[in-house]
């Protein structure tokens, strides 16, 4: 069997059966054992920002990582944006990353790049195979490394001469690691701190944010009085009506820094104390009061269920304790479209089962709270701060989960990065409903220009802020993409079109023009 055909082979038996790609010659062996293979899924992304993030939204949703194929340097340098976010959200990814034939990389060919001084700052484990034998032992100790827990991400580069080598293929399987359990003695102090009366913070990240973990979570909440809250972003959220209602710390320093004042103690679970997202003039990074001190219960590859079970019971927090998120007035807006009747209209329309993708930047930072009270649903925001992950992580969420609905809320700015996923939604018959919010502008900038203290924008810092000339125009770049969709205009007209999105088959876009 040649080395292509065994990497395949690998990835399959180790439950990889979703290849998001983008290749080139250095990868024609491969792509020729792909498609010998039907089990894997190949999904063609017209960008490897596409690519990459598609297997971020794909991690994210089922947990299980799947593999990308990227063409030699460029190919993983154009992905790399959104394999930082996938980092930063701890998503499990096997990059599988083509490279030229051994014999060959004397001769500085023009592909030829350091693939694994580009790979390195955003994989925890990053080989090159050397000849054909050695893609099987390596692709075993990749997606070890990418299942973790925790998950990372893994790159392993595949010369052109290993690929088509030929090698004995073994069946390994990749060894499984399971969570660390969390001591007894940390939950003892945790209990401790929430016992003492003194105003508490749970901070809740990773998978505390979901099924059992967050049941626990909130009947600590409701037995002690000790707040629960989300870090400002999260990889993925369980929320709505009748779940635990987390709260948002919020954005704006200033805003973090008055709810955060209260707190005695914070109690970390998955995720370390609050920050702001960036310095600013004058104001602190680290965001709680004087004297409040940090407790970590659980890190990352801890037992975050286990942990919470443990501290429920140490604190006598029992099922009926549980706080419950009530459901929002489904009532639908009409009239002008702002961040507040948009927020109505998503809460109004999010039917149960909905995975939220959320990159709406300022369309929704003070105002999407209120979808809290919607259908059950799943919240995936960006861990990275890279725009641009909103429309590929929700192609990847799509094929991970075909039996539920995605709605991509989008601003107009992050949209553009990676806009032929929509190309990818429309091939693969994704069911994404994109809402890209219209203000032709990056306003997020705008606001920072002045909170810096860089004063106000003069015609040239205009120039790089504004994105109004050219008009875009997203109902044709959609239809050129192979989607269909409808610019709004009204609340009603919002309400109608998300409505229409979701009971269609397939993508859809919705321009909604602020
Ligand atoms: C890869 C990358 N490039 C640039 C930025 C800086 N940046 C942050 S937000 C933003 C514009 C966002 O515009 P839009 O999506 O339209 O949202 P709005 O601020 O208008 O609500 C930019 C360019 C970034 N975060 N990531």
């Amino acid at each position: 069997m040649n080395g292509a055909e065994i990497l395949v082979q690998t990835l399959l038996a180790n439950g990889i059966e979703v290849s998001f790609a983008n290749p080139g010659t250095s990868e024609m062996h491969f792509v020729a054992a792909l498609d010998r293979y039907k089990d894997m899924r190949c999904v063609l992304g017209l960008f490897e920002g596409v690519v990459t993030g598609a297997a971020d939204g794909y991690y994210r949703m089922l947990e299980r990582p799947a593999s990308t194929l990227l063409h030699l340097g460029p190919g993983l340098g154009n992905g790399l944006a959104n394999l930082h976010n996938a980092k930063k959200a701890l998503s499990g990814i096997v990059n599988i990353v083509g490279e030229h034939v051994t014999t060959h990389l004397r001769y500085n060919s023009p592909l030829q790049a350091d693939i694994e001084g580009i790979a390195r700052p955003v994989s925890a484990w990053v080989r090159t195979a050397t000849d054909a034998a050695s893609i099987e032992p390596l692709a075993v100790a990749a997606i070890a490394a990418a299942s973790g827990p925790p998950a990372a991400i893994s790159t392993l580069v595949l010369p052109g001469d290993a690929a088509w080598g030929n090698a004995e293929f073994t069946a390994m399987k990749a060894p499984r690691k399971s969570l660390k359990p969390v001591a007894a003695d940390a939950v003892d102090q945790a209990a401790r701190r929430l016992k003492s009366g003194e105003p508490t913070l749970m901070i809740l990240a990773g998978a505390a944010l979901k099924g059992v973990a967050l049941d626990f979570a909130g009947r600590i909440a409701g037995r002690t009085g000790c707040r629960i809250a989300t870090q400002f972003f999260s990889a993925r959220l369980e929320r709505g009506a009748g779940r635990v209602p987390l709260e948002r710390i919020p954005y704006a320093v200033d805003a973090a820094i008055a709810m955060l004042k209260p707190f005695r103690h914070i109690i970390t679970v998955n995720t370390a104390e609050p920050i702001a997202f960036f310095a600013y003039p004058n104001k602190p990074s680290l965001l709680k009061p004087e004297g409040c001190e940090v407790f970590e219960l659980c890190a990352d590859g801890d037992d975050a269920s286990q942990a919470l079970t443990d501290l429920a019971d140490a604190v006598g927090a029992k099922a009926g304790d549980r706080v419950v998120q009530s459901a929002g007035e489904r009532q639908r807006p009409s009239g002008a479209l702002n961040p507040q009747t948009i927020a109505q209209a998503m809460l109004a329309t999010m039917p149960e089962g909905c995975i939220l993708v959320d990159e709406s930047v300022t369309t929704g930072r003070e105002s999407f709270g209120v979808t809290a009270g919607a259908a059950p649903h799943d919240n995936l925001q960006n861990m990275g701060g890279s725009i641009g992950y909103g429309t590929p992580v929700s192609t990847g969420a799509a094929i991970a989960c075909p039996d539920r609905r995605v709605l991509c809320v989008v601003g107009d700015g992050s949209a553009m990065y990676t806009l032929q996923s929509l190309w990818t939604q429309a091939r693969e018959e994704l069911n994404v409903t994109t809402v890209v919010f219209a203000n032709r502008q990056y306003q997020i900038l705008k606001n920072e220009f002045g909170a810096v203290g860089a004063g106000r924008p003069g015609a040239n810092a205009l120039s790089m802020l504004d994105i109004d000339n050219p008009t875009l125009d997203f109902v044709s770049l959609a239809k050129g993409l192979g989607v269909s969709g409808k610019k709004v205009l009204t609340a009603e007209e919002l309400c109608r079109e998300i409505d229409r999105g979701l009971a269609t088959p397939g993508p859809y876009l919705i321009e909604v023009q602020l």
